[in-house]
């Protein structure tokens, strides 16, 4: 793709609102505010207001504010038109713009341009992605410290330290004779990669959380039958979801719902009671609930005070403590509670809750536990990883500092430094800096169209 090329796009979403905008990017932009909205002299960042025109005909009143590059989004002279939000004026002036030669953009081209042109890292524009499409509020602050550059600075000052090191293995070279500055520069030189390594450990283990909190918390409700999955599926969507009824095996398929949990997206399953059966349907159905235990996040197992604890349930219980998903346990039905089940208490359970759905008693607590679970994790994260590419090239470096370590980097300088320059490479490829990657195959996957 030529730089020059002008593109343009619209950037709001699909379908008519109050008022759209179209974006274009290029050398192109003056020669198209002079043609269509007849302005030869145009101040940058000023909201003007005037006619899109076409062949004498108005298409549309419209607002447009100049980006004179590079001191735009995308480092080009950019303008951004703001039309009203009707589906015919936003293709209409579209249409006009590709009938003059300009090209539509392609996802997320104005953000490749962004980079290309040096106004951001790889980093950030994937983080812009990340917070376009995140749906959690709690990780609003922690996306804009990938976006405001905070993150790529962490990586630069890891390379950095690393640039140091390299000097001091090349300075190792020259006082090799010198057993006492050998010494000394092998040790501080150790001290700087483990220092650099445990960084990037931490970067590592932060991506399973800031994974699933950015793809959303997924939540199963299990239990035998009839104990009030449906119900409290139904009590937290405020609405009838679900089929209630005072027969077993009512629910049959999954049932997923998206929820918000003080602020953190989160997602709803509701199952098919687990027990023994004949019936053919419920049995596809329990097999559905195992497929989905081995990918939620979290299971809140329902107890029905009204019947007696089963052994069945126990085991299940001992099973779901030796995973690594969270577990709630809710003990439902407390309303006509008429057994015991203090035997719980023998387990060491961090999360039990006594309640009733139907009466709406415990359902707050539980929630707020679950709430109480995902602070935690949040919490001393620091900078977070939410992207796949971000981990394997961390991996990778942290493949290669191992093997830094285990050479003696003053006698053997040659492969150290060799080593040193692949870990600067993984680095370059993070940000987006390396020559041997082509940025077009990370930011045009999953990127909206307009951005
Ligand atoms: N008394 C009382 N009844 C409840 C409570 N919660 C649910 N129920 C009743 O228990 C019955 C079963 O509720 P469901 O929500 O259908 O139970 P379920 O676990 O989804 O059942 P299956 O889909 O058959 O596995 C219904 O009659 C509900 O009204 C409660 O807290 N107290
Ligand atoms: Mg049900």
């Amino acid at each position: 793709m030529s730089n020059d090329d002008t593109v343009c796009a619209i950037s709001t979403p699909k379908g008519s609102g109050a008022i759209a905008i179209v974006r274009i990017s290029g050398t192109s932009v003056k020669s198209i505010i002079k043609k269509f909205l007849n302005r030869s002299k145009i101040s940058e960042r000023r909201i003007y207001t005037g006619f899109f025109k076409y062949n004498d005909n108005i298409i549309d009143k419209v607002n447009y504010v100049y980006f004179k590059g590079p001191r735009s989004y995308t480092g080009e002279d950019l303008l951004e038109i703001y039309c009203h939000g009707s589906i015919s004026v936003q293709n209409k002036l579209l249409d006009i713009l590709v009938s003059n030669g300009i090209n539509i953009a392609n996802p997320g081209e104005f953000t490749l341009r962004a980079i290309l042109n040096n106004k951001m890292t790889l980093i950030e524009g994937e983080a812009i992605n990340q917070l376009i499409n995140n749906r959690s509020e709690k990780l609003i602050t922690k996306l804009n410290e990938h976006i405001n550059g905070g993150f790529s600075q962490k990586i630069e000052n890891i390379r950095e330290g690393l640039v140091e090191v390299k000097a001091l293995v090349e300075a190792g070279i020259d006082f090799s004779d010198n057993d006492e500055i050998s010494d000394e520069l092998l040790l501080k030189s150790k001290n700087n990669l483990r220092n650099i390594n445990i960084q990037i450990k931490k970067l590592i283990n932060s991506f399973d959380i800031g994974k699933m909190l950015l793809d959303g918390y997924h939540i199963a409700i299990i239990g035998k039958p009839n104990v009030g999955k449906s119900s409290l599926l139904n009590i937290i969507l405020r609405k009838e979801r679900a089929i209630v009824t005072e027969y077993a095996g009512t629910t049959r398929d999954v049932l997923k719902e998206e929820v918000n949990i003080e602020g953190y997206d989160a997602f709803l399953y509701d199952t098919a009671g687990l027990h023994k059966t004949e019936d053919f349907i419920e049995k596809l159905g329990i097999e559905k609930v195992k497929e989905l235990l081995k990918d939620a996040d979290c299971v809140i197992f329902m107890f029905d005070l009204s019947t007696p604890l089963e052994k069945g349930e126990l085991k299940l219980l001992r099973s779901l403590q030796r995973g690594k998903k969270d577990l709630f346990l809710f003990l439902n039905k407390k309303d006509i509670k008429r057994f015991d089940y203090s035997e719980l208490e023998n387990y060491a359970l961090k999360y039990i809750y006594y309640g009733s759905v139907k009466k709406n008693i415990g359902i707050d607590k539980l929630f707020k536990g679950i709430a109480l679970v995902l602070n935690e994790k949040m919490a001393d994260q620091g900078i977070m990883l939410f992207s796949k590419r971000q981990k394997a090239l961390l991996t990778k470096a942290n493949r290669t500092l191992k093997e830094i370590e285990k050479c003696d980097i003053i006698k053997e300088t040659e492969i150290a430094a060799f080593l040193l320059n692949d870990l600067m490479e993984f680095l370059d490829q993070l940000i987006g800096k390396s020559k041997k990657i082509d940025i077009k195959d990370y930011i045009f996957k999953n990127f909206c169209i307009g951005k």
